[in-house]
Parts: C-alpha cells; structure tokens; sequence
C-alpha cells in the first residue's frame, strides 16, 4: 500500500473519461490499487475517491460515509439511476479543490448498480450523504468536477486561488 498523488483541479488529467474495467482487470494489483485508494483517502481525509484523481483512469471508486470510518465501500463500472426526481443541495468539498466548499444540488435517492472489488455484482438504493457522495464521484469517472456546475465567476475564482495555491507548493 502506499500514498497516492491526488491531482488537483484545473488539472486536465481530471476531464479523463474512465473505461469500465473488464474481467481481465480483476487482477492482484488491482486490489493493491483498491488499497492504496482507501489509504489515500483516509489520510486525506475524505468520504470518497474516484480512480480519476489519482490518474488511474479506470471506472473504480472507494467510499466510507460512516463516522468510524469502518464501512469502505467499493463500486467498480457504477451506475446509478434516480429514484424519482426530487433534488436536494448540500454543501460538497472535493480533495481536488482543496479549500473550497459549494453547496450543489444532486438527486435525494437513487439506486446504485456495481460490481465490489471481486467483481460480484452488487445493486443498493440509498439517499443522503451516501447518495449525494456516489454522484459526485460517478462525475469524476466522466471528468465533470462540482465545480463546473458552478457561475463561471466562480470557477474563475476558484481556479485562480488553487492555481497560486499550487504555484506556491512547487
Ligand atoms: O471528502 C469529500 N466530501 C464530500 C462532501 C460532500 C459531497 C461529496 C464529497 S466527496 C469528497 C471527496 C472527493 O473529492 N471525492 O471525489
Ligand atoms: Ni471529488
């Protein structure tokens, strides 16, 4: 297990569509991928990470909503359908625009389809943070960021503070 780099926005590595993974994929170092994903992601810390931000551009995503950080989640090839149409907004961060909170409106229920990390295919409704959280990492499979559903003003600010934040780390 080890670290990984975590790309952060404007980086165009982001707006990499991800492939679904294939049968050939489910390989030893695909769990070691699947590892280092949720370490990353805990030592962050953050609720989810999608493949895409660490340039792994596979459709693969690990999540652990839970408070004791106790109940990871894998979703590979994910695809989720509304429930019914109700929205609701809820502030989102992202580990690829640190510093930086918006509130984004995303459906309140929906119904999730994906294989876990043996490839068994699993299928779960759910709502709340979860929900709000899958679809927020199902965009990054897509190369969408939240803040693209922003006013360009604002992703004009936001890019020019996480671009002098950067400059200022190098
Ligand atoms: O840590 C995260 N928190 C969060 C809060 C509300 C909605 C979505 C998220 S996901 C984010 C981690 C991340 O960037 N995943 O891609
Ligand atoms: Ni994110």
């Amino acid at each position: 297990m080890s670290l990984l780099n975590i790309l952060e926005y404007p980086d165009p590595r982001l707006r990499t569509r991800a492939t679904p993974l294939t049968e050939a994929d489910f390989t030893p170092e695909l769990q070691q991928q699947i590892d280092s994903m949720f370490e990353t992601m805990y030592d962050a810390p953050g609720i989810g990470l999608a493949a895409t931000q660490v340039d792994y551009h596979k459709q693969l995503i690990v999540i652990d909503v839970s408070e004791n950080k106790d109940q990871p989640l894998v979703l590979i090839n994910p695809e989720f359908t509304p429930v019914d149409a109700s929205v609701e907004m809820m502030q989102e961060g992202c580990l690829s625009v640190p510093e930086y909170y918006a509130d984004v409106e995303r459906y309140v229920r929906i119904q999730v389809k994906a294989l876990d990390r043996d490839g068994k295919p699993q299928e779960f409704e759910t709502d709340g943070l979860l929900a709000h959280c899958i679809q927020h990492e199902c965009d990054h499979l897509k190369g969408i960021v939240f803040v693209d559903y922003l006013s360009r003003m604002k992703q004009e600010r936001v890019k020019k503070k996480l671009l002098k934040l950067q400059r200022q780390k190098a």
